[in-house]
């Protein structure tokens, strides 16, 4: 009876021991990409949305921004400066797309700093932000790479060598239009391009950092690196916009875009 609980408290300690130098890829909580920023970093960027919009129209949020989507729904406010903060709400169906808002960046390394809540006004809420270089040929839209904030889950995507690339999406559109599951070989590539971890959304205030460092994409939120992947596609030598891609409703209280390189 008595070399049971030592065997356990032994095991214990070994997986306890060996746990940081067994992790292949440690989810480095002492990274602090915030930090990072700001020490090795210019602020290129910063908007705390303490004024009122004018109007509904692409221009409508000022200083730089512009929506992709306003003109297609003028009547329609979809994005309302109040009380210091940028309240979306996509008028996804009648636009017929998510709400694009976007403003310049334009770094090789660097990211965004955002503080956003999901305000908890629609069912399924999810944000979704990266970059966009539209001056590059052969990806759709410019669509570079991106984070998804889902109801259950953080997706880091690289769709400049995903399902942006236009060869790429020229071969699977059609299995999408059949509702056919992707060749193997397509499947097995595309899922190189993007990581999932499991995390669940909250109606909290969140500091959420999204930054590219080399082929790396990193997320962190509230201080702690939740989400990292490596990926050809995050190296693109220009991220030229800052993008919000917003299916229903997000407040956005503060974006800061620092470049490093
Ligand atoms: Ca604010």
């Amino acid at each position: 009876m008595k070399t049971i609980p030592s065997l356990a408290l032994a095991l214990l300690l070994t997986s306890l021991t060996s746990l940081p130098a067994a992790d292949p890829k440690p989810t480095a909580s002492s990274h602090d990409d915030a930090r990072w920023l700001r020490e090795k970093g210019t602020l290129i960027f910063h908007d705390a949305f303490e004024r009122e919009e004018d109007g509904n129209l692409a221009k409508a949020i000022g200083n730089g921004w512009n929506s992709a989507t306003a003109d297609r729904v003028p009547q329609i406010k979809m994005a309302d400066l109040d009380g210091g903060i940028l309240k979306i709400a996509s008028a996804s169906k009648e636009a017929g797309h998510s709400a694009h808002i976007h403003h310049e960046a334009g770094f090789s390394d660097g990211g965004a700093v955002v503080r956003f809540k999901f305000p908890g006004l629609t069912k399924g809420e999810s944000l979704q932000l990266g970059f966009v270089d539209r001056e590059t040929q052969g990806i759709h839209a410019g669509h570079l790479c991106y984070a998804n904030l889902a109801p259950n889950g953080i997706t880091l995507m690289d769709w400049k060598t995903g399902v942006m690339n236009l060869e790429i999406r020229q071969r699977r559109q059609p299995y999408l239009d059949r509702k056919e599951p992707l060749p193997a070989d397509l499947d097995a590539l595309l899922k190189t391009k993007q990581i999932t971890v499991p995390w669940k959304a909250d109606t909290d205030w969140h500091e959420l950092v999204l930054l590219t460092e080399g082929d790396e994409m990193r997320l962190s939120l509230d201080g702690k690196l939740v989400a990292r992947h490596r990926s050809a596609g995050f190296a693109h030598p220009m991220k030229r916009w800052f993008s919000f891609l917003v299916p229903n409703t997000v407040w956005i209280d503060d974006v800061k875009i620092w470049k490093v390189k």
